[in-house]
Order: C-alpha cells, then sequence, then structure tokens
C-alpha cells in the first residue's frame, strides 16, 4: 500500500512499527551484541556475573511481558478498516464523521467472548463483544457493543455479581468459558430482569459461525444532538453484509478441541484473503417528544426496540481490510470507553451506561499501568489533543513550554476550552431533579413481555435449539432447586418452552397456560436474514485417480467465492485421469468435518477400507450437523453405503454443471433442518 493510499491511522501507526529482520542484534540502548545464546560466567562451567547486563535486560524483560487479561472479554481479536457514511445524517446528528459520504473514517475492531480467559476457546456458548473505536478528525468515538442488543442487569452496580456468577466458581475455578454451571443459573433465578438477555445467550446469537456473521449492538439508548440543538434518542446497530449466522451446539463443542481459534483464524484468513467483512452501521432513532410512547422503558437496557416498530436506518459501512501487525501492541493495548464520544452524540440516563462510563477508564489503569495509556499507538486520536495533562507512568509526550495549568496569563490562556461553534463537546442541557434514592423505576420492573417476544419471533428449529440449551446447560446444573427454580421463572416466558426443557432436567413440569403476548418481532429470527454462498468453506474428500470433472467442480466453486480445501488420505499432489493433478491441504486427521460448511465427496479410485471408514466418520458428522453434502462418481458409491443419498441437502446430480448450481443452491441454504436425524 503506498502511503497516498493509507489512511491518517495507518500513517500514524506506519512511526512505530519496527521491523527487524535483516538487522543486528542490539540491546535496548542500542548496543550490538556479539553473543546471544550464553550468559556472562566465570569460567565455562561457572556461575553467571551480576555485570551480564545483557542477560540482565533480557530476562527483566521477559519476566514483565504480561499485563492482567481484561477482567471481561479477555478473549478477543481485532482488525483494522474504515467506515463511511452512505449520505449526511445532519438532520439528526452533528458528528462530523457522519456527514460527509467521501470521507473515510479509520477504524479498529475488536470481536471477543465475555466469560472466558485470554486461553479459552473461541466457539464457548457466551455473548460476543463487538468494540469499535473510529478515530475521527473530532477525537476518537468508540461505539462499545455486543452481539445481543440487550444485557443481563439493568444497573451497573450489579456488573460485578452478574461476571463473579458467570466466571468459573471461585473454589475450583471451573467451568472455564461456560454458563453450564450452578452459580451462573443461580444468579439467572434470583435476579429476574435476567430473563431476556438469557435467551439471547441460550439461542444460536450465542455460537456464532464468524465473527463476519453476526448483528453487533450499542445496546444502550444514546443521544444524537444536531446542530440546531434537537435531541434524537437512537441506539446503533451493526448488521453484516453476509447476514446472521450460527453453529450448531455439537459442532461449536467439537471446534473447540479441534480448533479453538476457529473464529480469529476465520477473520485473520478472510482479510488476508481479500474477502474483507462489511457490516453496515444502522440506527433506530425516536423522537425526543416520544420517550413516553411505548409499552416499555426505552433507557431499560433489558430492552430492544422492536424493528418493525422503529426501523433500522442503514446509514454506513465500514469494512475491516486489514489484521495487525502484532497483537500485543494492537489487539490487547487498544482501550475501549463508552465515554469516548463525539460532538453530536450524548448518552442517556440508562444506568447501566451511566455505571460503565465509570468502568472502563478505571479497568485500564490496571490493565495498561497508568494514566498515559491514550498514547500508546493504537489508542492515539488522528487529530490533535492538548491539554495540561502531565507526567505519570510510561509518559512519552514532551510537553514544552512553562505552564500547565489553566487559567493562566504566560500562555496566554492556552489551551482553551473551544466553544461549541469551534466544536466544543457540550453536554445535553437536559433538566434533571430528583431525591436522592436506591431504587429500581417503576417503568424498569417487567422483566418477561420482551423475553416472551423473542421466543415468539423464533422459527421452530430456532425453538428447539433453545429448548436442547436449556436442558443442556441446567443439566450440568447440580443444584435441583436452582433447576427447578429456573423452570419456574421461564415459565412465565413461555409455558410450552418451560415444560419442555423441565421434561429433560428432572424438574417438576409446570402446570398453565402460555402468556398472553403473541407479538413477534420477523427480524429476530436468523431463519429471515440474508444468505449466501460466498466465503463459505467446503471440504472436498478426493483420492488418486478422481474424475475429471471433480476438477471443474471445484474452480466453478471457487468462482462463486465458495472456498475449498482437498482432504485426502495423505499429504502432497493427488492425481487424477489425463494427468491431472490437485494438492492436498489437508489429511482426514488434521482436517475435520466441523472445521467445514459443506462437504464434497469427490471419488477417486484409490480407495482402501481405512480410508472409507474415515470417509464414513466425515460424512456422517456433516450430515448431523444439517450441512451440504454433494457425492460425484465413486464418492457416490461410499455415500450410499450409508444410505445417506436422497436426503435433503445431500446433492448427487451426475451432470457437473447440474450438480454444481444445485450444490450451491444447497451451501447458499447452510443448514438442511428437514433432515430426519436417526440415532
Ligand atoms: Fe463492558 N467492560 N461493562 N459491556 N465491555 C469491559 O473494559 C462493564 C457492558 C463490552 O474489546 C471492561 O477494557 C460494566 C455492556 C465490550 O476491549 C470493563 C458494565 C456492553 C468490552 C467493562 C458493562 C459491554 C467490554 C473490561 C455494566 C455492550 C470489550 C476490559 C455497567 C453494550 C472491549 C475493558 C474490548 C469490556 C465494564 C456492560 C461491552 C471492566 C461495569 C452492556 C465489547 O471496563
Amino acid at each position: 500500500m503506498s502511503n497516498e493510499e493509507k489512511n491518517d491511522k495507518q500513517q500514524q501507526l506506519d512511526q512505530f512499527r519496527a521491523y527487524d529482520h535483516g538487522k543486528k542484534l542490539t540491546t535496548n540502548q542500542g548496543l550490538k551484541m556479539a553473543e546471544d545464546e550464553f550468559s556472562l560466567k566465570a569460567g565455562e562451567r561457572g556461575p553467571t556475573l551480576m555485570e551480564d547486563f545483557h542477560f540482565r535486560e533480557k530476562m527483566t524483560h521477559f519476566d514483565h511481558e504480561r499485563i492482567p487479561e481484561r477482567v471481561v472479554h479477555a478473549r478477543g481479536y481485532a482488525a483494522h478498516g474504515e467506515f463511511q457514511v452512505y449520505e449526511s445524517m445532519k438532520e439528526y446528528t452533528k458528528a462530523g464523521f457522519l456527514q460527509d459520504p467521501s470521507i473515510k473514517t479509520p477504524v479498529f475492531v475488536r470481536f471477543s467472548t465475555v466469560a472466558g480467559s485470554k486461553g479459552s476457546f473461541d466457539t464457548a456458548r457466551d455473548i460476543r463483544g463487538f468494540a469499535t473505536k473510529f478515530y475521527t478528525e473530532e477525537g476518537n468515538y468508540d461505539l462499545v457493543g455486543n452481539n445481543a442488543p440487550v444485557f443481563f442487569v439493568q444497573d451497573g452496580i450489579k456488573f460485578p455479581d452478574f461476571v463473579h456468577a458467570v466466571k468459573p466458581e471461585p473454589h475450583n475455578e471451573m467451568p472455564q468459558a461456560q454458563s453450564a454451571h450452578d452459580t451462573f443459573w443461580d444468579f439467572v433465578a434470583n435476579n429476574q430482569e435476567t430473563a431476556h438477555a438469557v435467551m439471547w445467550h441460550i439461542s444460536d446469537r450465542a455460537i456464532p459461525r464468524s465473527y463476519r456473521m453476526m448483528e453487533g449492538f450499542g445496546v444502550h439508548t444514546f443521544r444524537f444532538i444536531n446542530e440546531q440543538g434537537k435531541i434524537s434518542f437512537v441506539k446503533f446497530h451493526w448488521k453484516p453484509v453476509l447476514g446472521v449466522h450460527s453453529l450448531v451446539w455439537d459442532e461449536a463443542q467439537k471446534i473447540g478441541g479441534k480448533n479453538p481459534d476457529f473464529h480469529r483464524q476465520d477473520l485473520y484468513d478472510s482479510i488476508e484473503n481479500g474477502d474483507y467483512p462489511e457490516f453496515e452501521l444502522g440506527v433506530q432513532i425516536i423522537d425526543e417528544e416520544d420517550e413516553f410512547n411505548f409499552d416499555f422503558d426505552i433507557l431499560d437496557p433489558t430492552k430492544l426496540w422492536p424493528e418493525e416498530d422503529v426501523p433500522v436506518k442503514l446509514i454506513g459501512k465500514m469494512t475491516l481490510n486489514r489484521n495487525v501487525d502484532n497483537v500485543f501492541a494492537e489487539t490487547e493495548q487498544v482501550a475501549f470507553h463508552p465515554g469516548h464520544v463525539v460532538p453530536g452524540i450524548d448518552f442517556s440516563n440508562d444506568p447501566l451506561l451511566q455505571g460503565r462510563l465509570f468502568s472502563y477508564t478505571d479497568t485500564q489503569l490496571i490493565r495498561l499501568g497508568g494514566p498515559n495509556f491514550h498514547e500508546l499507538p493504537i489508542n492515539r486520536p488522528v487529530c490533535p489533543f492538548h491539554n495540561n495533562q502531565r507526567d505519570g507512568y510510561g509518559r512519552q509526550t514532551i510537553n514544552q513550554g512553562q505552564t500547565s495549568y489553566y487559567k493562566n496569563y504566560l500562555a496566554n490562556n492556552t489551551p482553551t476550552p473551544a466553544s461549541p461553534e469551534e466544536g466544543g463537546y457540550e453536554h445535553v442541557h437536559e433538566k434533571v431533579e430528583g431525591r436522592k434514592v436506591r431504587s429500581r423505576s417503576e417503568s424498569f420492573k417487567e422483566h418477561f413481555s420482551q423475553a416472551t417476544l423473542f421466543w415468539n419471533s423464533m422459527s421452530e428449529p430456532e425453538k428447539q435449539h433453545i429448548i436442547d440449551a436449556f436442558s443442556f446447560e441446567l443439566g450440568k446444573v447440580q443444584n435441583k432447586s436452582i433447576r427447578q427454580q429456573i423452570v419456574d421463572m421461564f415459565s412465565n416466558v413461555s409455558m410450552s418452552l418451560a415444560k419442555e426443557f423441565a421434561k429433560n432436567i428432572g424438574a417438576d413440569i409446570p402446570s398453565g397456560e402460555d402468556t398472553l403476548i403473541t407479538k413477534s418481532s420477523p427480524a429476530l429470527s436468523q431463519e429471515n436474514s440474508i444468505k449466501t454462498p460466498a466465503t463459505r468453506k467446503t471440504g472436498v474428500i478426493l483420492m488418486d485417480g478422481f474424475e475429471e470433472d471433480v476438477k471443474r467442480i471445484i474452480d466453478s466453486l471457487n468462482s462463486e467465492g465458495v472456498q475449498t480445501e482437498i482432504i485426502s488420505n495423505r499429504l502432497g499432489l493427488k492425481r487424477g485421469v489425463n494427468g491431472i493433478e490437485l494438492e492436498a491441504d489437508h489429511t482426514f486427521e488434521t482436517a475435520d468435518p466441523v472445521l467445514f460448511d459443506a462437504l464434497y465427496v469427490a471419488g477417486g479410485k484409490d480407495i482402501n477400507e481405512a480410508s472409507l471408514k474415515k470417509i464414513q466418520y466425515y460424512t456422517d458428522e456433516t450430515f448431523a450437523h444439517y450441512k451440504t453434502i454433494g457425492a460425484t462418481h465413486e464418492g457416490k458409491e461410499w455415500l450410499d453405503k450409508h444410505k445417506l443419498s436422497g436426503n435433503s441437502g445431500v446433492i448427487t446430480e451426475d451432470d457437473w454443471k447440474v450438480f454444481t448450481r444445485q450444490f450451491i443452491e444447497a451451501i447458499t441454504e447452510h443448514r438442511h433442518w428437514s433432515r430426519k436425524l436417526t440415532g
């Protein structure tokens, strides 16, 4: 990339990038060293000497390499990109980066799981973090969201309790990155405001197929303010261009072992391949006058605004187009904060958001070791910054001049606060009056109606997954009373749901009718999301002696954006008829069916019993996870042995062109839920 093509953030980061390749080894003081393998000793077999500054420097630095992981969202992965607004949003907000469609604002996005520690696996059942830093000309704006639009608690003061409950239990530090244990469900049952967020957590949304295929939500209600001072309430959304898609639970668990880096690998690889992940930014806007015109409190973070009632307006697109150079320097040291705002965007009084406004700077102080974390390259704004803050651990800026206070005479009263006309941030002049109280607002006390809305909006397969997930999670709960409490609690959401999972966990089956709420919101179901074969990964099983058409099929799949990887008994070149050769990417052992979206059993003459057994494992697993299977030539016979042909999503056409078309159509469906599984 030439310098002119690089955005402001990339040019800024260039100043800090270092490349050691081909260089002489030096100490941190720049001294070239003649030796790096042996410490300085008194005699070849003698003790190491104190004066060995090189050993001391190298070892001390190593000893201090680690910083505390994030208390939540420890496991994450990030990428750089750009955001462009479609048209000026000046009617609603004066935010500079939302005015001009020709301006590309650099962004840095970190995706994460919440509960697991840094070394846990990617596909745990969990909410995902979706945090975006916009490096705008008016300062950094952070949209620190999740892939669910609602949260488990309504007030920031309850966050430590919630996190303690979901994290591994303190007496034995188990289980890692799981909500399927007693303390999480104890918390849920005894804090019923969790009901709606739990429905998201227990649904397919909590096991995404890819970071590229999940929605993001700002969760809280924020405010937009335009140039004329007009205020509206706003909720933020990210909509993935590839649609919203999930794994199935059995796959998610197995992937945890087969490739714990499944999601980060997917993000990294797609950016390296030029399949840049894209998300559209959406806003839901409510006029200030309409604040009280809803049957829920718009400040309550356990409530969403149904998209059918308040449409999502798509206002711009974000493209992630560059991987980080160094995960620690960028992904680990990035410091997000919902309080990083720009003129035109302000907070609401959502008590959860208010709590977050305290927590994020506080946590960076311990995590990044002092108050100068804004100077770290990844955190620096691209616009200049000036104030009277000074010193502290790791300070890098060399502030010149005599004064570091305001007001002053010696520096002509600078740096001077900017007026709103000059771009100075001004909080909304909201009139606030009230008694000091510690209590829940009356308008925050209803916890079940939107949990029911979510349940009502699910397709049949999605409902079944929710029942299965409750049965799994509660099946892991040791305490019988907690299991029963959850059944009782969720019978307020849906009696039929509670009855179904109560059966599976040995609880008393509740009696009574379903709630009277019948409203549903089609936008909540993944079945209604965009479906495309683009970037779907197909495992191609072939053996030596494969037919010519196989190559044609693979080429056409690739030209439609479907990715293919060849799996065989051994690595190396596979020889087909008429001298065609294809290179195997994996052996049966190094790959696994759970790592693919579809399977193409292409055939080949050189087959034996051992390979057939492995192929059976691949086809059975792919079938059981409702994914597309295609077979041609000898591959069809291999499939027929297991009686899979003729099922939905199993393509066995003879003509290679017809086969390819049908196979792609089936991949576009992603899952074939109508498939009847036996056994
Ligand atoms: Fe966070 N959260 N959070 N959170 N959160 C953190 O900040 C906190 C909440 C979210 O990739 C921490 O730098 C409180 C909601 C994301 O670096 C910490 C409350 C939402 C990330 C913190 C919440 C989020 C964090 C830990 C309740 C969705 C990862 C490390 C009042 C809208 C950002 C850090 C990254 C991280 C506190 C609730 C999203 C401790 C007190 C709601 C995506 O400051």
